[in-house]
């Protein structure tokens, strides 16, 4: 199709503002300038070359980390349009590079199926990147244009003739915008791997020049392949993976469902390649759909009694894993993080959608029907037996009323606006954060280093344990059903492990444990990991303090000529309670980092495999893992 056919016209460009407003406050349009944002620029860059994939014309997608921060991204579509532009007298791409909100008003061409929203672009871009640099391979010929802080420095021009079509962004972010500019490997491998999931056909490469390693992400079976992926170290309860693929009016429903022998629900919602954390309409009709259905398709064969009462939604989803996608003409985000779908008549779609698949493959499927109800009745049995103990416990609280964990030292201040609670590993460390604090606002819970031991164990049983209960009890909120966030005895609460193995279990553990079982207070923001750090370089009465190798490697490379004494410090215990106090409890001096809902997905999923039934080679696992942990501290 050539571009005539599809429509475009460059008059359709609709320019709205200019890019200063991007530099001035570049967090209203990439929400920070931590590490986040800075991952958020690549996304903003990719989703063009998805939504032009989407479209029909792109089919392979390139990544590239260069050794100097520099970001490659490449597509083979159909080029951004280079003619002029009959208003602005400028080619439409340099009309899309500098003015904001600009875009194509494509009725069919399948652009207004993308995740807009989002999809602030390449102005945005450009206005955040000290240089960026765009080549447009379109109507037989190499097209260039180079750009500084948003603004061009060079007419776009012609390089040579070509004979493939595409488009290429290298851009490098400023550094006087964003906090750090290195790019994570790991973090955009998940984004990329997400998007070949949701995409599937279009083949994703990864390259990062700076560590020499290259993937490729490539998915024919889609969501089917990404619930695979998810279930790869839990035991299955059926190898059939229901999935279906259908489009209703003008939106496209996609699900894929697979129960494993966990006691978690994973259920991921997308629309729009988005991916919807707060749920929303489609994920709402999905559950109605899946809880009817269940529950009809068990009565009906007699699995459960018609006097009895119908399974809970919760207890058949226990075990599942699901991915739920949509593609919604004009999406309505909304919530806290613009992360919820609001199209109200996708709930219908999807729950309609979800009943009619669901049915036929039950009636299709009768033995892996069965497991499922099974599987659900089971589950019952196990959240009445817990509701029970639960009561129990609760009336045994309410005669001892709020006492407070022993190990606990809390602080004096009553206002938990001003509250910080230390949840420490290890009873020294616990001790030397106990006298190096500011008493008046920090408490300190120490936990026993090895509270993960608690092998193979399910979630819930966890919460027997001694340490929990009181890292409970100290929060105030309750749990689950129970949780009352305006009961929050703390509105921090940080979490200090040491940077070895053990120590990222348990912060593996207490983030799976908040997710599960007090997910607002993530959500609201309470949450926080906090970083000792790993060397100390003195040098008469002058210390400094280093979290990572390298930028200790690069101080001491600037330090030619002096001489520094060493500590490389193997956990929090080695500290004593002023050098503690100075680096990691201070707040004028500590780093702690914010948890979003995201790293908890991320610890749940390792906690998950962690606890996993199949062990196989969990040395290893734990090994290549211990990484992947430290790299949650985004
Ligand atoms: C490497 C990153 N890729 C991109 O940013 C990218 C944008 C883009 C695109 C089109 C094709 N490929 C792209 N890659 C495109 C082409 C046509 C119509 N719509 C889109 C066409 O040939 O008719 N564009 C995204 C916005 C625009 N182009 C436009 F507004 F300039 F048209």
């Amino acid at each position: 199709m050539t571009h005539q056919e599809n429509g475009y016209n460059a008059a359709d460009i609709q320019v709205l503002e200019g890019l200063d407003a991007v530099r001035k406050r570049p967090s209203m349009y990439i929400g920070t300038t931590s590490s986040r944002g800075l991952h958020h620029l690549v996304y903003e860059i990719v989703d063009n070359s998805v939504d032009e994939a989407i479209a029909g014309y792109c089919d392979l997608i390139e990544v590239s980390l260069l050794k100097d921060n520099r970001v490659v991204v490449r597509d083979n579509g159909r080029g951004i349009p280079v003619d002029i532009h009959p208003k602005m007298g400028i080619p439409a791409l340099e009309v899309i590079m500098t003015t904001l909100h600009s875009g194509g008003k494509f009725g069919d061409s399948g652009y207004t199926i993308s995740g807009g929203l989002h999809g602030v672009g390449l102005s945005v871009v450009s206005a955040l990147s000290a240089k960026l640099n765009i080549e447009v391979a379109r109507d037989g010929n190499l097209h260039s244009q180079d750009y500084e802080k948003g603004k061009p420095v060079s007419s776009l021009r012609i390089i040579g003739p070509v004979d493939y079509t595409g488009t290429k962004v290298i851009f490098s972010p400023d550094p006087e915008i964003f906090e750090e500019i290195e790019i994570s490997l790991e973090i955009i491998a998940q984004r990329l791997r997400e998007i070949s999931f949701l995409n599937k056909g279009i083949k994703v490469v990864l390259d990062d020049e700076r560590s020499g390693q290259r993937r490729e992400y490539y998915h024919t079976g889609g969501i089917k392949d990404y619930v695979a992926f998810l279930n790869k170290n839990r035991e299955v309860l059926t190898p059939q993976i229901i999935h279906f693929e259908t489009q209703r009016e003008e939106t496209v429903v996609e699900a894929a469902i697979q129960y494993n022998n966990s006691y978690s629900e994973n259920i991921y919602s997308y629309a729009n390649n988005i991916h919807t954390q707060e749920g929303g309409t489609h994920e709402v009709g999905f559950k109605t759909a899946l809880t009817r259905v269940i529950n009809d398709y068990a009565k009906r064969t007699g699995i459960l009694k018609e006097s009895e009462e119908n399974l809970a939604g919760e207890d058949i989803r226990e075990g599942m894993t699901a991915i739920i996608a949509v593609l919604v003409r004009e999406p309505q985000f909304e919530g806290q993080t613009k992360t919820k779908l609001g199209n109200s008549h996708v709930r219908s779609i999807v729950e309609n959608v979800v009943s009619e698949y669901l049915n036929d493959f039950l009636n299709e499927n009768p033995a892996v029907a069965k497991k499922i109800v099974e599987k659900s009745l089971a589950s019952r049995r196990a959240r009445e037996a817990a509701r029970k103990a639960r009561e129990l416990t609760r009336r045994k609280s309410a005669l001892e009323i709020s006492t407070l964990p022993g190990k606990l030292a809390d602080c004096s201040e009553k206002d938990p606006a001003l509250c910080e609670l230390y949840i420490v590993e290890g009873d020294s460390a616990g001790g030397s954060a106990k006298q190096g604090r500011d008493r008046r606002y920090q408490a300190i819970l120490p936990l026993r280093g090895k509270i993960l031991n608690v092998e193979k164990s399910r979630l819930d049983r966890i919460l027997s344990n001694e340490e929990i209960r009181a890292l409970i009890t100290a929060i105030g909120t309750g749990i689950g059903e129970d949780f009352d966030l305006s009961k929050a005895r703390y509105h921090k609460i940080l979490t200090m492990t040491d940077a070895d193995v053990d120590g990222s279990h348990i912060k593996v553990l207490l983030l799976t444990f908040f997710y599960r079982f007090m997910k607002p207070l993530i959500e609201n923001g309470y949450v926080y990991i906090g970083q000792p750090p790993l060397y100390r370089l003195s040098r008469s009465s002058e210390d400094y303090y280093f979290y990572r190798e390298q930028e200790m490697q690069s101080f001491l490379t600037r330090q030619e000529n002096k001489k520094f004494r060493m500590q490389r410090y193997k956990g929090l215990g080695e500290m004593n309670p002023e050098q503690l106090w100075d680096t990691t409890m201070n707040p004028e001096r500590r780093t702690i980092l914010r948890v979003t809902i995201d790293d908890a997905i991320r610890a749940d999923q390792i906690f998950s495999d962690l606890m996993g039934e199949r062990v196989e080679p969990r040395k290893e696992f734990i090994q290549e893992n211990a990484r992947l942990v430290v790299n949650l501290d985004i």
